[in-house]
């Protein structure tokens, strides 16, 4: 088989796993994840039924974004293990019908990267690796501690951490640029021979048997014309900049295309999407990628594009947002489907009912997500509904993005930290960081030693030991619909239709193929309602799964769902 545009795409039936390394599993005490870890987890991950296992970064690191920040694109950091446990992976992943794909973060790099340490020096060839510029010319700039705005940064851009995206270096007297933190060096794009180094690097993984990758930020590589001017918008402005399809079409003809006898699997993330952004790069025929991580579903929440500004979902927003998504992609593209990954609070804390409801909401945010046509995306601990930590202080917080909020809001801004602690608790990357909770023993299994984050202190009821095997329980929901979409091929193929969009408690999908519908109802509320659910056969449910109870048919109790099969 080719990866070509009339190859089958194995992907659209498959479901993937996400891994945070650091998280998962350790096996030796250090209270870190590791890779022989995640090995001995590979009979869980058969039993869950996925697909595809895609890592977050676990190269050599210096730890400023937790991985995000690579100084060796070609070796493992210590602190996981080491190629060779890394190669034992993918042999015991493949031996078990399932792929493995890597994090590819080629947008920056770590500042420890030698390739950054070479390019300090004007003089040196990879120099124009990264992106120098002249300090703006007129302004004078006043001396401050390291890290704030001097005033004649090239433009206004903050990166996305806090502060200025320009670091100043003073021993050859320019700016680099950041869109993260300033550990995150951007990599010029522009430059061929940068591409060329990257191109021969995902070769190399791909000669170490890996099945494709997840890209990082990479719609943000092509900055646009001119963005080093003064008043150049703000860093959402490098989305898809100018040469973006050029460089993934050059990417795809000189790493995939070598591989004529391999099947890959791509993925893109790419905050600031747009649907016409997704079906650019992932309709088949342009050559680019398989699909894209969006993110306006994940906007929802918040106010004035600002995530830390908090507000209750109001749930058509959500219906409507993956209905629009479903619509305009329906066969020109083709799209992931995601509520939660290593930068996003648990969903069921987030939208879900967790005091009262846990199981049933997460179940049906779960169900109602797997509903739409797409690829799913789970990512660690949402198939046994974990949820948000009962953060007590600032001084927990591991995450650079959630410490460098906290000093620009509280230290920098001034404000008063009562108000600008509530956003930081609900919305946190740590929150999805706290270790996979395993067993009711302590540290939940995670480890024998002092977790790196602390363990969820619901761990001894919430934990996949209680669960595996137990009719009933989140993990066994989640099981019983992953294997449904390569059971019903309406769930992959069929056509879209968002039911009674306003509805405010209601969601109802249905999916249509041949003369087949399949309607996925639920009620996302903590009360029962009213709804016309149609007779058929319900092939998934969160509620009277053993009783042999009688479907009502005219009400659904607070966080039911039902996936009901019945002729058109
Ligand atoms: O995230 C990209 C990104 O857009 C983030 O700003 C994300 O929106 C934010 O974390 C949400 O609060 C990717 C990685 O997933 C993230 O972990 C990295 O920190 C970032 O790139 C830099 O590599
Ligand atoms: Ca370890």
């Amino acid at each position: 088989m080719t990866h070509t545009a009339d190859q089958p795409q194995w992907w659209k039936s498959s479901t993937v796993y996400q891994i945070y390394p650091r998280s998962f599993q350790d096996s030796n005490g250090d209270g870190i994840g590791d890779i022989p870890g995640i090995t001995s987890r590979v009979p869980y991950l058969k039993k869950l039924g996925v697909d595809i296992v895609w890592l977050s970064p676990l190269y050599r690191s210096p730890m400023a974004d937790m991985g995000y920040d690579i100084a060796d694109y070609q070796d493992v950091d210590p602190m996981f293990g080491t190629l060779d446990d890394l190669d034992e992976l993918i042999t015991q992943l493949h031996a078990h019908d399932m792929r493995l794909i890597m994090d590819l973060v080629v947008n920056h790099t770590s500042n420890r990267h030698p390739w950054f340490q070479e390019a300090l020096d004007p003089a040196s060839d990879k120099r124009d690796w990264y992106i120098w510029r002249d300090p703006r010319p007129g302004a004078t700039p006043h001396e401050v501690p390291a890290g704030q705005r001097r005033g004649d940064e090239p433009n206004d851009w903050t990166a996305a951490f806090n502060g200025s995206s320009w670091t100043w270096h003073e021993a050859s007297q320019q700016y680099y640029l950041h869109l993260f933190a300033p550990e995150q060096p951007d990599l010029n794009w522009d430059n061929p021979q940068l591409r060329q180094a990257i191109f021969e690097m995902m070769r190399w993984w791909l000669d170490r048997s890996i099945d494709g990758f997840r890209m990082d930020v990479i719609n943000l590589i092509s900055k646009p014309e001119g963005f080093d001017q003064p008043g150049e918008g703000s860093i959402t402005s490098a989305a898809f900049g100018p040469h973006f399809h050029e460089y993934i079409q050059q990417m795809h003809r000189e790493v995939f295309d070598r591989y004529p006898d391999r099947v890959f699997f791509t993925v893109g993330e790419t905050p600031g999407a747009t649907p016409h952004d997704a079906i650019l790069t992932s309709d088949p025929a342009r050559r680019e990628l398989d699909m894209i991580f969006q993110f306006e579903h994940m906007g929802l929440d918040s106010a004035d594009g600002d995530k830390y500004h908090i507000r209750d979902l109001h749930l058509p927003d959500m219906k409507r947002n993956l209905a629009r998504w479903s619509q305009e992609l329906a066969g020109k593209g083709w799209n992931s489907l995601y509520l939660s990954n290593h930068d996003q609070p648990r969903p069921l804390s987030r939208y879900g009912d967790e005091e009262n409801h846990r199981y049933h909401s997460a179940t049906a945010w779960g169900a109602m997500l797997h509903a739409h046509p797409g690829t799913p995306f789970v990512f660690e601990g949402e198939e046994i509904g974990m949820s948000n930590y009962p953060w007590s202080g600032i001084d927990q917080f591991k995450d650079v993005e959630t410490i460098g909020q906290w000093r620009q809001s509280v230290t920098l801004d001034g404000q008063d930290p009562q108000a600008v602690w509530p956003a930081i608790v609900k919305m946190s990357r740590d929150n999805a960081r706290t270790p996979m909770q395993w067993d009711a023993t302590e540290n939940a299994g995670f480890t024998t030693g002092e977790p790196w984050l602390p363990v969820n202190p619901n761990y001894e009821t919430v934990n996949a030991q209680a669960q595996v095997d137990q009719a009933g329980s989140t993990f066994e929901f989640y099981r019983a619909m992953i294997a449904l979409r390569k059971e019903y091929p309406i769930l992959v193929e069929g056509d879209f239709e968002l039911v009674e969009p306003d509805d405010p408690s209601m969601w109802w999908v249905r999916r249509t193929l041949g003369g087949q519908v399949l309607d996925a109802v639920a009620n996302m509320s903590s009360h029962s309602i009213a709804c016309a659910v149609p007779d058929g056969d319900v092939i998934l449910s969160n509620r009277r799964h053993d009783n042999g109870d009688d479907w009502e048919y005219a009400a659904l109790a607070p966080w039911e769902v039902r996936w009901v099969i019945h002729p058109a």
